[in-house]
């Protein structure tokens, strides 16, 4: 086997490629890691000790938090104020975003966004779950408390995105515009080492994952693209195989890797959907894109959404470039909502 390289060491080499950056990013992986790290320990002896099950408080947009949830957040919040350079972190788990006040982190370029564990309902039951983080240049001056605007970027201002998933084993992966790298956990020595280089998406797939549940709700293009993704068609790879595990870091890193389409439509009562554009959508669409697929609401590109409010929502189809194609073709041409 070849030499292992560590995720310190990778991003080391990329770094001196760029003699211009100051290692200031290396320091907010650090901090990424490090809170990986302990939730991986936590998440893994979920069932023996009592870490399951909701917290029996509810977040600001109406969801049980589970006990892991507030703890993920807790993890990543002081993971990043311990380090410096990060000046402010929004979390789908806070009410607002947080603005650190110390001095060192005030001096920093940089804040967060965060969905610190995305998944949640499937805590207690055993399947994966990840951590989303997305980091953009702060708008406000250096040495000042952080400001709303300084969260309200569009996905194409993002320096560095990526998640961390839980699954049968534990994988950080991230771009920070040069690719999309991935690297699996060693727990008994406590390293990420590179074990997917440059991540590419294939440009058309065979999977489908959406939760069917809603279809009645769904707006006309997306039933008629499911009965299309069903049809039998064997010289196109028709039908599709279905594939839902609800949790969108789970469902988006099998797509990424074997090629794919998730969806989550806007569906009656629900105009933009469930999932929010700051802390889910566009750390992954960002890496969609750097790995050769596509993002969109379904009309515009995910990236180019001018954020109005952190916990704003917005429909969202992601994954394979072909298969995003043939969805948004479906939902102009067959324009209705739901029935
Ligand atoms: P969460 O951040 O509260 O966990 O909600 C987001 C999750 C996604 O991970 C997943 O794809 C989706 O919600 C599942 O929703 P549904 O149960 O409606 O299919
Ligand atoms: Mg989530």
């Amino acid at each position: 086997m070849s030499q292992l390289i560590t995720l310190d060491e990778f991003i080391i080499s990329k770094q001196a490629e760029h003699p211009e950056s100051t290692g200031e990013l290396n320091q907010i992986f650090a901090a990424i890691k490090l809170a990986a790290k302990v939730l991986n320990r936590e998440i893994n002896k979920a069932g023996l000790v009592d870490v399951i099950g909701s917290s029996g408080i509810e977040n600001v947009q109406g969801e049980q938090q589970q006990k892991l949830d507030v703890f993920a957040n807790d993890k990543v919040k002081a993971a990043l104020m311990a380090r410096g350079h990060v000046a402010g972190m929004a979390s789908e788990e806070e009410d607002s975003f947080v603005a650190f006040e110390d001095p060192y982190s005030q001096s920093g370029k940089y804040v967060v966004l965060t969905d610190p564990l995305d998944g949640s309902s499937n805590i207690d039951v055993n399947v994966s779950i990840g951590t989303i983080f997305s980091v953009y240049r702060r708008k406000s001056p250096l040495n000042s408390p952080v400001v709303l605007e300084d969260f309200l970027q569009p996905g194409n201002q993002q320096v560095a995105a990526g998640y961390v998933i839980f699954g049968s084993s534990t994988m950080l992966v991230y771009t920070t515009g040069s690719g999309v790298h991935g690297f699996t956990y060693d727990p008994s020595i406590g390293v990420f080492y590179l074990s997917h280089e440059n991540i590419r998406i294939p440009d058309q797939g065979q999977i489908y994952s959406v939760n069917e549940g809603n279809y009645l709700k769904f707006p006309q293009g997306v039933k008629r693209y499911l009965k299309y993704c069903q049809e039998i068609v064997p010289e196109e790879n028709r039908p599709y195989t279905s594939r839902y595990i609800g949790s969108l870091v789970a469902d988006f890193h099998r797509n990424l890797l074997k090629g794919g389409l998730y969806m989550y439509p806007s569906y009656a009562n629900a105009p933009n959907g469930k999932l929010r554009l700051l802390y889910e959508c566009n750390p992954l669409a960002w890496m969609a894109e750097q790995a050769g697929g596509k993002a969109t609401d379904g009309h515009q590109r995910i990236l180019d959404i001018e954020p109005t409010e952190l916990h704003q929502r917005v429909p969202y189809y992601i994954g394979s470039h072909n298969m995003v194609e043939k969805v948004e073709s479906f939902l102009q041409e067959f324009p209705g909502g739901a029935e």
